[in-house]
């Protein structure tokens, strides 16, 4: 049969072929819904079967300027017939123009670029322990970093080895030492757990795979006055709140927090190319000299032509500002939805969950009659339906989303 498939012309295979190809070949890490997409524009993506589905995902926040965004691809293809990847043995023309705007829109002063969100997570606790040692006296091999329960930042050992969700870790033994864990929302667990050794607090602001998760309102301005006390470098993990998802440039905004490393990526490329970044200062960032830390693809002209052109679009389109305010509206609508299923609705910004009983039988059902009427989303922790439209919707859209969420929910 797969004979048969690599023989025809791709125009002639039809989804199962592509689903086929897919399960012959690849590795099975995801178990996506059976849609096979193949053109995207602003918030609607098509499958190969020229049926529209409104993208409720965004790829994870990572299209936060919507599909294919036509300025963010004129850049793209023009510095692609310029230079593309020169290694960081030389200079280009795009890394410090990257680095002024970048701290410019974030209030930053030093930026550490890299391609991945795992990466920049793990650049980040390099750096932070490297400045235990040298700045803080932390005996060598003792440096320790707090996370909470239900973290997620990425898919390495190192950052797995701190995760709690089980199957993250499974068969991926041993871990990195040196992480500790407490519950996320608890400013005095925090307190308590610091010891000599603590060189940082590891956090997102808001848990996006814990199911959408805020902490208590002042947690972020109260875990940064206990991080001044102890000195504890706070870091945040913004790779998907950051970038205007939750209303704001940066979601540790909400609470005029400016913590010590923030850490970014997805959004940032506009879901062009893979593009991270480490936002600090020389203090914490200076601890890495020449040949300290590094990356083949960080920095270079490429990722920083296309992630410049797509902080520009969202600041120059008022992304930011729409997320605030099409999520307000989007929650109120889903807050009116009279349905027996739905326990908690929850979220700042355009980054919502809907949280379901569990007599709900679990919320992939949902998101598969979802996809069913054009709108596609994913579930989270098995009870939780999670909508984050790119930040460009607008509130027809959410109207015309809402006919087929009410639908849904209220259907049994
Ligand atoms: C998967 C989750 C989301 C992230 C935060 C770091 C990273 C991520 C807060 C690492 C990445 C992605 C990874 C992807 C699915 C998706 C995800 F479900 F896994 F948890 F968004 F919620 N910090 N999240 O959300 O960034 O290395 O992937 O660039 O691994 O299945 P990355």
């Amino acid at each position: 049969m797969i004979t048969l498939v690599m023989n025809r012309k791709q125009a002639d295979l039809n989804p199962q072929d592509f689903i086929r190809l897919e399960n012959e070949y690849g590795a099975m890490n995801y178990k996506p819904l059976d849609v096979v997409l193949t053109r995207g524009r602003g918030i609607w993506v098509w499958d190969v079967d020229g049926n529209k589905y409104m993208d409720c995902l965004s790829a994870y926040s990572a299209v936060n300027q919507g599909h294919c965004h036509p300025k963010i691809a004129a850049v793209m293809k023009e510095q692609a017939d310029k230079l593309t990847l020169t290694s960081r043995a030389f200079r280009n023309d795009q890394l410090g123009l990257f680095y002024k705007e970048l701290c410019e829109l974030t209030h930053s002063h030093t930026v550490l670029p890299m391609n991945s969100g795992a990466e920049a997570v793990e650049s980040a606790i390099k750096a932070v322990r490297k400045w235990g040692y040298r700045e803080r006296g932390v005996p060598d091999g003792k440096a320790e970093i707090i996370v909470c329960a239900n973290n997620f930042h990425g898919r390495t050992i190192t950052i797995v080895g701190f995760s709690t969700e089980e199957q993250y870790r499974d068969g991926y033994s041993p871990f990195t030492p040196g992480f500790t864990i407490i519950p996320f929302g608890d400013a005095r667990a925090l307190e308590q757990a610091i010891t000599p050794n603590t060189v940082a607090f590891l956090v997102e602001p808001i848990q996006g795979e814990a199911g959408i998760i805020l902490p208590p309102v002042g947690y972020l301005r109260d875990v940064r006055r206990i991080c001044n006390e102890h000195c504890v470098m706070l870091v945040t993990d913004e790779i998907q709140t950051g970038l205007g998802r939750t209303g704001k440039m940066l979601a540790e905004e909400h609470e005029g927090v400016e913590a010590d490393l923030t850490l970014i990526g997805k959004a940032l490329s506009g879901g062009f190319y893979p593009v991270s970044a480490v936002l600090s200062n020389k203090e914490v960032l200076g601890v890495f000299q020449p040949g300290d830390h590094g990356s083949t693809f960080g920095g270079n002209p490429m990722a920083c032509a296309v992630a410049r052109a797509a902080m520009r679009v969202l600041v120059e389109e008022g992304m930011i500002e729409n997320a605030e305010r099409m999520g307000e509206y989007f929650m109120t609508c889903l807050r009116d939805v009279k349905s027996t299923h739905i326990k908690e609705i929850r979220g700042k910004g355009l980054m919502i969950g809907v949280e379901l009983h569990e007599a709900a039988g679990g919320a992939r059902r949902f998101c598969e009659a979802l996809m069913a009427r054009g709108l596609l989303c994913k579930e989270t922790h098995k009870h939780v339906i999670r909508f984050a439209p790119p930040l460009i919707i607008q509130k027809e859209e959410i109207d015309w989303a809402m006919e087929r969420i009410t639908a849904v929910l209220t259907a049994g």
